[in-house]
């Protein structure tokens, strides 16, 4: 790999808190992802299949999400593979509820008659389920439960638990589809089916959009399932035949899918049949790939998707209508925890409130949560886009409080479902906020940061080109992202000369790009979610007449045709910092200085102003500049005299920009003094010296006594030369 890719990924994730080994680690899944399979000693998996081979008659129980339909799916191809005689059950949101409960087991029991099973396996749910398995466990039936949600305080007493925080899957936060790979990859060493290799692929590429469709990090585990799933569309652009049909009805002809084409136009059609109507569509749309290919009847349900997924866009966009203006009329989103009034009218939007909650809950960058009345109970789906916050703690803590507040709750840390009392709807508001806050003091917690901005590089506009250079291949290496596996994005210091551009005529005409240029001609567009948010934070930093501390923060979107756009996400204040990873940075910069292949060298300093813009880019800086060069640097230095001051006297370090090395004073001296902290630290030294690779040796020798917070950037001062 390119090392300059190598030097920018791991620049980003080391600010992620990804340690060396790590961040090979993460390299090497995109290279050569391997995922964990159980082997075929493993007791867990032998136990399951003890407890299938006794079982003449099987149901699956799953769920109505994407990642529900998808590992009841992968479950139930294998066990068809291995002639079992097994039915399933998606609840219905509307006449169920979530998972296994009193009204899935009426519902089941009037279609199927549960005492015609031997062995009901819940997939994707059932780990909360205590009363209704012990109900089927004294009935005589056999339970598994297969799942990855949080542990209830008691496990349920079935046959076999199979779940990443009891069993040894290698990966605590994998989603059902994912533990449904695991265990079918198991349970096909068994089958003699000669479409072995076909089905193995498959259950593969299922449990990819699972993963992709699931809140779940995008890290580790997870990432290896999606990445090979990515590569499996990638050869020969595979995808299995109702998938494909589906992706070319819909109007796309192009192949390979981008993880964006899954996340963002195929996925929503597998999410909405079990939003709307009943997930059962979707289901027996993916398994006619493999019991009935009836070209027609597939084209019939393709139409009937896209029907649903239209109708699903329109509630969603006349929930978040109604949603928005109740919050705003109300100011709702300046507390915390953003909690609007419940929705009386209509059971149609439970099943886009978890949406429009994800949608509110990025732009003011606070947890939300949407309730719908249904009889005397408050349903509610919450998101939360804090990161080091686990919403469901807030629930524990009210329910330690008071406990005839809320009647259930579940999912994790950044999605969940809850259900409560309607008569103690305002108490749990306050009190909602009120835990949160209590949360937010006791963890050090500061969530008006948003996590983009915590996460983002520091990069200096002028090394934006050389990003940029690299920015296909990053992305390429990334991919797919999702929770915590972020797209990358960037803190760029504004300069005056930054800020000229945000007040120029750049803007489109509907304010919501801003097209900038790099200082090699490559055109940056912005894209501007909320027009009305970023003039406001433009206007702070006017008034404040003060942006020296300043960043832009801009998030990766995407390239299209050399074109490169971007998120704006904020602008932010310098005093939060980042973990800092400073030995890195200056490794960067030494590596592209010193190895002639620089973007350095092509900046052309021959013209004064070019030079004054280079410096402008930085907020603070020392510029220590060798004697020798200093001549050759003057008619430039001079074009600076009257912004800054110029000396050669240690003493006045502290106020120095300019620092001309003399006899008096060796680089290692300096170098002594910068350990020592005698040099201000966080701000940039830049060097304009030959013996630049002296200094960068002696500390990086001396590293151990390195307090981190600084950077360095070393310039080569034959730059000067005409
Ligand atoms: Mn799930």
């Amino acid at each position: 790999m390119d090392s300059q890719v190598f030097l920018l990924l791991k620049h980003i994730l080391y600010n992620r808190g990804f340690d060396e080994i790590e961040v090979s680690q993460y390299l090497n899944d995109h290279f050569e992802p391997n995922i964990f399979i159980p082997s075929i000693n493993d007791k867990t998996f032998l136990n399951f299949l003890k407890i299938i081979e006794k079982s003449n008659k099987i149901l699956l129980i799953g769920d109505y999400d994407a990642d529900g339909v998808i590992s009841t799916s992968i479950l139930n191809i294998a066990l068809k593979a291995l002639s079992k005689d097994v039915d399933f059950y998606l609840p219905n949101r509307y006449t169920d509820g979530y998972g296994l409960n009193i009204n899935t087991l009426k519902s089941i029991n009037n279609k199927y008659k549960l005492k015609n099973y031997d062995l009901i396996i819940t997939i994707d749910n059932g780990i909360s389920s205590t009363k209704e398995i012990e109900y089927l466990i004294n009935n005589g039936l056999s339970v598994v439960v297969i799942d990855h949600h949080i542990l209830p305080e008691t496990l349920p007493k079935a046959n076999l638990i199979i779940h990443p925080f009891i069993t040894d899957l290698k990966y605590k936060y994998l989603c059902a589809s994912g533990i449904a790979y695991k265990v079918a990859s198991f349970l096909l060493n068994y089958t003699k089916d000669n479409t072995k290799y076909e089905l193995e692929r498959d259950i593969l590429y299922l449990a990819g959009i699972g993963t992709l469709a699931d809140v779940v990090p995008l890290l580790d585990e997870n990432r290896r399932i999606a990445k090979k799933m990515l590569n499996l569309s990638k050869e020969n652009n595979y995808m299995p035949f109702v998938l494909k049909k589906l992706w070319e009805k819909i109007g796309y002809k192009s192949f390979p899918l981008s993880s964006f084409d899954f996340s963002f136009i195929l996925i929503p059609r597998i999410n909405a049949p079990g939003r709307i109507s009943s997930a059962n569509i979707i289901f027996d749309f993916i398994l006619s790939n493999y019991f009935n290919i009836d070209e027609n009847l597939i084209i019939q349900k393709i139409q009937e998707i896209e029907n649903i997924n239209k109708h699903r866009q329109k509630l969603q966009e006349k929930l978040y209508q109604k949603v928005i203006s109740n919050i705003n009329k109300n100011n709702y989103h300046k507390n915390e925890f953003i909690i609007p009034d419940y929705i009386e009218d209509d059971i149609s939007y439970l099943g886009v409130m978890g949406i429009v909650a994800g949608k509110i809950a990025n732009e003011y960058n606070k947890p939300c949560l949407i309730f719908i009345k249904v009889n005397d109970t408050l349903k509610g789906s919450v998101r939360n886009p804090i990161d080091e916050l686990n919403i469901t703690d807030v629930f524990l803590s009210i329910n330690r409080a008071k406990q005839d507040i809320i009647k259930k709750y579940g999912g994790h840390s950044k999605a969940a479902g809850i259900e409560i009392n309607i008569s103690k709807f305002q108490e749990f508001r306050n009190l909602a906020n009120l835990k949160l806050v209590e949360l937010y003091q006791k963890s050090n917690i500061y969530p008006n940061i948003k996590r983009d901005s915590k996460i983002a590089i520091n990069l200096p506009f002028y090394f934006f080109d050389s990003f940029l250079n690299n920015l296909e291949t990053i992305n390429e290496i990334m991919e797919p992202y999702g929770e915590k596996n972020d797209k990358p994005s960037l803190k760029i210091p504004l300069t005056n000369f930054l800020i000229q551009y945000l007040n120029t005529s750049n803007f489109s005409n509907d304010k919501k790009n801003l097209t900038i240029k790099t200082f090699k001609n490559n055109e940056v567009c912005i894209n501007i979610d909320n027009p009305f948010i970023f003039y406001k934070k433009l206007k702070n930093l006017e008034n404040d007449g003060n942006n020296s501390n300043s960043f832009l923060v801009l998030k990766f979107k995407s390239i299209k045709n050399n074109k490169y756009n971007f998120d704006f996400v904020d602008v932010i204040q310098g005093s939060y910092k980042p973990k800092p990873i400073i030995l890195e940075i200056t490794h960067f910069f030494n590596n592209f200085i010193f190895s002639n292949e620089i973007f350095f060298i092509n900046v052309n300093f021959k013209t004064i102003q070019n030079f004054i813009n280079f410096i402008n880019s930085f907020n603070n800086f020392y510029i220590i500049i060798d004697k020798y060069y200093f001549e050759q640097a003057y008619e430039y230095l001079k074009q600076l005299e009257n912004k800054y001051y110029l000396a050669d006297d240690i003493n006045e370090f502290k106020k120095v920009l300019f620092f001309i090395l003399n006899d008096n004073i060796t680089l290692n001296e300096l170098a002594t003094l910068y350990i020592n902290e005698k040099i201000y630290k966080g701000l940039l030294l830049i060097l304009i010296t030959d013996k630049a690779k002296e200094f960068y040796e002696f500390l990086k020798n001396n590293k151990e006594d390195l307090n981190i917070n600084f950077n360095l950037l070393f310039l080569n001062a034959k730059l000067f030369y005409p």
